[in-house]
């Protein structure tokens, strides 16, 4: 509890550009329960770093992804939006939670595997005690809920076993976190594979819509999209092109599958992706607007930067500072 309000972390990494499966699986969500909870939305800077990174066009990217945390509503001031890299405390309580994490453990986590397979000529260490790092995120803070995808839910339970294991020899120091799934549980899939997660790194440009795309581009896409050829707009599992789509024009629009499939009675494929395109495209220009405006404003950008980190930092202290002397690290001298 901070302030009379349960404590929600969550965050992303600042690899690749973010699509409409970011957005609807998880920044809108953020934005719809951030009122509830005390918040902190972090840039996860340092997660990036498992995998090489260009560090020009990586500073870049960071900052982008705050501006596009706040075009798409994430109020600064009322939730705290920062670096993870602004605050030392994530990789030293990492550390700590390092001698607490069996190798057993991570072996077994999927994205490991995946990523290691992916990026075989860097199998660092890093990539392999990333969901520790994670947990130091969560923990840091006290979270009580953290909002993520199903493909993190993994990590999320990593982070409650280092958590149970930590309170168990040292007493109540870390707050348990529950995950949090977004009520509407949307998963985009990607546009040249339904069956395939629509995901920032794919190479394929046509099967992601990025935030930053400009109209004709999404209209496009959405026009190329694989479907099948029956030409009826109907929600099921055997037409997993066509689903998705309905997905992503309920998610844009609000209305239900049963509303689409009445709206499109008796009209074609060609005619409704247009309408699933023209809704997207919709809330994305208006996102760009806002993130022009934001990125164009350094020193706006910059106050809030520093003011979260400075928050960030003192709330995450706290934790640390009890931490370090639970281990029995010697306090410093001032
Ligand atoms: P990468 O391709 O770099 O692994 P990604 O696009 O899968 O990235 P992440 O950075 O792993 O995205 O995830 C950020 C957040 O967005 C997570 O909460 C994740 O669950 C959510 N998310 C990512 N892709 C989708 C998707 N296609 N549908 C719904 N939610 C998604
Ligand atoms: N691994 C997460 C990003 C992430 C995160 C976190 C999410 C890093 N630290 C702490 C929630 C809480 C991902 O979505 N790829």
């Amino acid at each position: 509890m901070l302030n009379d309000k349960k404590v929600l972390f969550s965050g992303m990494q600042a690899t690749g550009n973010l699509t409409i499966g970011n957005y609807f699986g998880a920044l809108s969500n953020w934005i719809k329960i951030a009122d509830e909870y005390e918040t902190f939305y972090g840039v996860m800077d340092l997660h990036s770093l498992t995998v090489r990174q260009e560090p020009a066009q990586f500073r870049k990217r960071a900052r982008s992804l705050m501006a596009l945390y706040i075009a798409a509503g994430l109020d600064p001031v009322k939730n705290c939006i920062y670096f993870q890299s602004h605050v030392s405390g994530h990789a030293e309580l990492a550390w700590i939670l390092n001698c607490f994490t069996y190798i057993g453990e991570l072996n077994r986590m999927t994205q490991f595997k995946d990523k290691s397979a992916k990026h075989a000529d860097n199998v660092n260490a890093g990539l392999f005690t990333y969901p520790v790092l994670m947990a130091a995120d969560i923990l840091l803070y006290q979270a009580d809920v953290v909002p993520v995808g199903k493909d993190q839910m993994q990590h999320l339970e990593i982070t409650r076993d280092i958590a149970i294991r930590f309170n168990n020899i040292y007493g109540d120091v870390f707050t348990v976190p529950e995950a949090y799934l977004g009520k509407s549980g949307a998963k985009i899939m990607s546009l040249a594979d339904p069956t395939k997660k629509m995901s920032k790194s794919d190479e394929n440009l046509n099967a992601s819509i990025y935030l930053l795309d400009k109209r004709d581009d999404v209209i496009r896409k959405f026009k190329r999209a694989v479907t099948d050829s029956d030409n009826e707009i109907r929600y099921d599992e055997s037409k997993p092109g066509i689903s998705n789509l309905m997905d992503i024009y309920s998610c844009a629009t609000g209305k239900s599958h049963d509303e689409i499939s009445a709206e499109f009675a008796g009209k074609g494929y060609g005619e409704f992706k247009i309408a699933v395109g023209e809704s997207v495209a919709d809330i994305l220009d208006k996102l760009q607007v806002e993130y022009d405006k934001i990125l164009a404003d350094k020193s706006y950008l910059d106050g809030i930067i520093k003011e979260n980190a400075q928050k960030a930092s003192y709330f995450s202290e706290k934790t640390l500072r009890k931490v370090k002397k639970k281990v029995g690290l010697t306090e410093r001298i001032k």
